[in-house]
């Protein structure tokens, strides 16, 4: 069975999420961060030397990076295809590999320094000009490319949802949602979903 190391609160929420979209069992190892300083607490480190999470067990295999645990397990248990995934010699594949490395390649680093800068009292600095720049840059650009789709990748849902909303999430949790109303409908569908809700229960996040 995997086991899924959980840190609330953060990204791995949306791995639970893809858990209950494949309908799998599973175990859920939870974490609690630090309350002072926000982190992990060490215990992660004895499963992954990074300490980070997600992190899955799956037999033998240890696998982080959300994005990464996202593919292999689509690819690995989605055997009646419940997720869309385009062919891999396709254009559209293509595209779906962009979308699923955007996340944590583009759009989370300037949404990070957004959040350090805010609670550092909204710092004005370098930083702080850095974030106002690129986070309405990466919304704006998201925003677009989902225009009135019901999906991120059109009329079907798919494996690059899970880090679109995660982003989506993020960037409502730090108040910059509010000039993309598209995403906003967006995000509320997909914590609509009853996979999104029975994960929310699950994980008591
Ligand atoms: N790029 C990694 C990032 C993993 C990561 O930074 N996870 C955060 C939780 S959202 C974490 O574990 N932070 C705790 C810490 O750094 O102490 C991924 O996509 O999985």
């Amino acid at each position: 069975m995997i086991k899924l190391h959980h840190l609330r609160i953060g990204r791995s929420i949306f791995t639970v999420w893809l858990l209950e979209e494949l309908g799998l069992d599973y175990e859920l190892e939870v974490y609690l961060r630090d309350p002072e300083t926000f982190r992990a607490p060490p215990e992660l480190k004895q499963v992954h030397p990074l300490g980070k999470s997600p992190v899955i067990e799956d037999g033998d295999l240890v696998l982080s990076e959300s994005g990464a645990i996202n593919s292999y397990m689509i690819e690995k248990y989605d055997t009646d295809h419940k997720l869309a995934s385009p062919r891999s010699d396709s254009k559209a594949w293509a595209k779906y590999t962009q979308w699923l490395h955007y996340p944590e390649g583009s759009a989370f680093a300037p949404l990070l320094i957004k959040m350090l800068s805010l609670r550092a009292g909204g710092d004005t600095g370098l930083l702080g000009a850095f974030a106002d720049g690129e986070v309405p840059l990466q919304l704006g650009y998201i925003s677009d490319e989902l225009g009135d789709k019901p999906f991120f990748m059109g009329d079907t849902f798919s494996g690059v949802d899970f880090g679109i909303a995660y982003i989506a999430s993020m960037a409502q949790r730090l108040g910059q949602l509010e000039p993309y109303p598209n995403l906003d409908a967006y995000l509320s569908r997909m914590m609509a979903r009853p996979a999104y809700r029975a994960a929310i229960e699950r994980a008591v996040e």
